[in-house]
């Protein structure tokens, strides 16, 4: 590996996980303080009678696995399960002020939060309290509101089923459908678009229809970083030959070659496997143009097939029997012009075709997608052309082929199918009204957007977060902290302290809760939460770390204490018998959702159950009852992009970092170390505007243009790094660059930001007075 230049960035030739994944573990460890406890914590990862990972959504072979390596994993355990502490004292020599100008790196590093806390404003800083008093304080702020609908409710994907399930169960009783959720951020474009297609929000695979693929398209995810256990399953497919055809605008190293830890051999001889059997790199924003360019190519080989007395390529009697709209998308595919889809995805036509020719040598075909199609400005379109595309040959509902979208948080799916969201369906009402005996109120609350926008104009007044730090994970933060500071009440259930407990409301309170790896003790022994992964797979969850202090309270029974102070006698609900015992949360989510039937008696068979997935099967619950082939008329992802001077930021996850939690400095895959300061960019698009690789750059988001406003963004001092990134197009890491981000621009259909492509200027950084630097 070449020596790391002066200012951290240095080029990394090996390939991805090997050794170096293995040092970063154990680095890990020793950072945590956990060297003696820390291996064995890792030993119950996933496995029967063990937690379930807090990293990501990827399933586990049916969670009965012998260990599985994961380095990423490996942190996101040793970072909850560490064994510094954040008490009370902490506070006692550090105001909010000063913790303000503290790096989000160094707020959480703290350790576990050990009391319950509320801010004092007369010492600018936090002081214990009494969990009744806390409760006491909440119940009676948000029963002074005029109306619940001024109260915003939020999750972060982290949390489990029972305490999703519960928490839903309170803001509904209390009266609102105001339920931001970190999904609204994520895969909501997955939610909004899919049923509209196929019926149903999730995906359709399972792990063992890998096994059975012959092609596999990869579009906008990184999971040597993201979902690192799927290297497992995309270096087995690579190795029996499965071409892998990826399309995304930098060259991700594992989706590259791989060396897995697993592998005694290629660990023993330094070797690794390719992964990717062709590499596109798309523009951001350019996946429209690339899907309908190859169905523009299979369309012209199926024509050709039948002009040559063949029956064609696609998969008529699946089109026939189980779809409609596919002359509505002939159309729309044969007017669109290659001279288009080419400079809208930065690709030449011959590479769009070779791909599209991957795709009809495969008898099946899996397509998997992440946030660099979703969060777009049309994410919920993307989508939709990626089910049209899967549909033309029947990829979807049979063996050995569908549509992948990888999750995000460890339980983000699983929070939805619970009851999470703000648009409750006539089921969902229906059920709460069976198992509670009261009809929650109907109608749409809001999204993460819209509670940002409401608390911005004052609209909101409380809001309680159930894990998570929206406003550092949210679009504009500088208008979100604001907004956040004008709240009368803010709440934090949190295992950690993070920035969005320092914005000060008239009362701010932080209530620590054990995570996934602490064992939660109630009335009648230890319980199990439960989980459901990308794949929709159910089971169970059970950690077993002593807890960080005997004040710390599970997620669910701190739920229940804040509903009962708030609710008094106002809904005849067993809060307290259901923290006792969580299998009797679980038998009113089998009452609430009939899917879940025998819900405990299938989470104690090893590995747990599959919800069922209908499109699986081929049962289409769209109003139609069968499939839809949708259009999106245009091909551009970026409209506001007409003017030459602009680029398209992407933002992206560096391979040390959890969402807003940075374990640490470095990037080690893209060859960045020590820092985050710093934005790729094409050389060309450097040298053409007079700067170089290494300069200081300022950055300013476009105004006016498209949906944004005329309000100046701008992140200051940023190094420039020479990268192999399309031409007109800029990376650059989350958080960091959220200041750039309107919270206007987001998919109008789905709500979801459009974080994967932000218009920006770059120049040369100015001093603070205005001169050059
Ligand atoms: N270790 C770790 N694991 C995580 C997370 C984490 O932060 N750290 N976060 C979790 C969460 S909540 C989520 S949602 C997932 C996120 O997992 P990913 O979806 O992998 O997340 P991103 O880092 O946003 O990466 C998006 C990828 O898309 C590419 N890309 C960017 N723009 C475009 C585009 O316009 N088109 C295409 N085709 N590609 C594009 C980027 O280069 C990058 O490789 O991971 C989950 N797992
Ligand atoms: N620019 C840009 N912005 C983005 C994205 C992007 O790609 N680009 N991605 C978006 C996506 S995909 C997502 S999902 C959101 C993420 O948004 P969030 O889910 O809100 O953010 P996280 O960073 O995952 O939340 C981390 C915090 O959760 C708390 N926490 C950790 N574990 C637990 C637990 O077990 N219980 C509780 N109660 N709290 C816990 C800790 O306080 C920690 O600081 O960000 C979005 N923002
Ligand atoms: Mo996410």
């Amino acid at each position: 590996m070449a020596s790391k230049r002066p200012d951290g960035i240095e080029r990394y030739d090996a390939p991805a996980g090997g050794w170096g994944a293995l040092k970063a573990v154990a680095e890990s460890l020793s950072r945590q303080q956990i060297v003696a406890q820390g291996a064995a914590t890792l030993l119950k990862v996933n496995q029967p009678d063990g937690f379930d990972c807090p990293g990501c959504a990827w399933p586990d072979p049916r969670h009965t696995s012998s260990f599985e390596f994961c380095e990423n994993g490996a942190k996101a355990v040793t970072w909850e399960s560490t064994a510094k502490r954040l008490t009370p004292s902490f506070f006692a020599s550090h105001t909010l002020t000063e913790l303000w100008d503290w790096h989000d790196h160094e707020l959480e590093n703290q350790g576990r939060l050990t009391h319950p806390l509320i801010y004092d404003s007369s010492l600018d800083t936090y002081v214990e309290i009494q969990w009744d008093a806390a409760f006491r304080i909440i119940a009676a702020a948000l029963n002074e509101l005029p109306e619940p609908d001024m109260a915003e409710f939020y999750t972060s994907g982290r949390a489990s089923n029972e305490a999703a399930f519960l928490f839903q169960l309170f803001v509904r009783a209390y009266g609102t459908n105001n339920f931001p959720d970190c999904s609204n951020m994520c895969h909501e474009a997955t939610s909004v678009g899919l049923p509209q297609s196929i019926g149903v929000g999730k995906g359709t695979v399972t792990l063992e229809d890998f096994d059975h693929a012959d092609a596999i398209f990869s579009f906008g995810h990184n999971p040597g970083t993201n979902h690192p256990r799927m290297m497992t399953t995309l270096r087995e497919a690579a190795k029996r030959g499965v071409p892998i055809v990826v399309f995304n605008p930098l060259k991700e190293r594992a989706l590259e070659r791989f060396a897995s830890p697993q592998s005694a051999v290629e660990m023993a001889t330094l070797s690794s496997t390719e992964i990717a059997s062709a590499y596109h790199q798309v523009r951001p924003g350019g996946d429209v143009a690339v899907l309908k360019g190859m169905m523009k190519r299979i369309f012209q080989r199926d024509r050709q097939d039948i002009d040559n007395g063949g029956s064609g390529l696609l998969d008529r009697s699946f089109i026939a029997e189980h779809t409609d709209g596919i002359d509505a998308l002939q159309a729309d595919i044969d007017a669109t012009a290659w001279e288009d889809v080419e400079a809208i995805s930065g690709l030449t036509q011959k590479a769009i075709e070779s791909a599209g020719d991957v795709y009809l040598k495969a008898s099946n075909v899996i397509l998997c997608y992440g946030m660099g199609i979703t969060q777009h400005r049309n994410g919920t379109s993307n989508v939709q052309q990626i089910a049209n595309f899967l549909m033309l040959r029947g990829n979807i509902g049979r063996q050995g082929a569908g549509i992948c979208p990888l999750r995000g948080h460890s339980n983000v799916q699983g929070d939805r199918t619970v009851g999470i969201t703000e648009a409750p369906s006539a089921a969902l009402l229906d059920g709460m009204e069976r198992a509670f005996g009261f009809r929650p109120v109907a109608g749409k609350g809001h999204n993460a957007v819209e509670a940002i926008e409401a608390i911005q104009d004052g609209r909101s007044k409380a809001l309680i977060c159930l894990g998570g730090n929206l406003a550092v994970a949210m679009s504009d933060p500088e208008a979100t902290f604001a907004g956040m500071r004008k709240l009368d009440l803010a709440v934090h259930l949190t295992t950690k302290l993070n920035r969005s407990h320092l914005l000060t409301a008239k009362t701010l309170i932080l209530l620590p809760v054990l995570g996934r790896t602490d064992s939660d003790v109630q009335a009648t022994g230890p319980q199990s939460v439960t989980v459901e992964d990308s794949m929709s797979m159910v089971h169970a969850s059970r950690g077993f770390l002593k807890p960080p202090s005997e004040e710390v309270r599970s997620e669910p029974a701190v739920i229940a204490g804040i509903a009962k102070a708030t609710l008094g006698s106002r809904h005849a609900i067993a809060w307290d018998a259901m923290i006792e015992n969580y299998d009797r949360i679980r038998d009113k989510i089998e009452v609430v959702f009939p899917d879940f039937h025998d819900f405990n008696a299938r989470i104690r068979q090893p590995g747990g159950f599959r919800l069922s997935i209908p499109a699986s099967n081929r049962d289409w619950r769209t109003p139609a009852r069968k499939a839809q082939f949708l259009v999106t008329a245009s091909l551009d992802e970026d409209p506001q992009l007409s003017d030459p001077d602009l680029l398209t930021l992407t933002t992206i996850r560096s391979h040390d970092q959890y969402n807003t939690t940075i374990y640490g400095m470095d990037d080690r895959y893209r060859g960045v170390f020590g820092r985050r300061d710093v934005i790729f960019l094409n050389s060309d698009d450097l040298a053409s505007r007079g700067l170089a690789d290494g300069d200081i750059l300022d950055v300013e988001a476009a105004r006016n243009a498209a949906e944004i406003d005329d309000r100046r963004r701008l992140v200051r001092r940023l190094t420039a790094i020479a990268y192999n990134i399309p031409r007109g197009s800029a990376a650059g890491y989350y958080p960091e660059m959220n200041g750039l981000i309107a919270l206007s621009h987001y998919d109008r259909r789905s709500g979801t930001p459009g974080f994967k492509s932000i218009p920006i200027r770059i120049r040369l950084a100015t001093a603070p007075d205005g001169g050059r630097v």
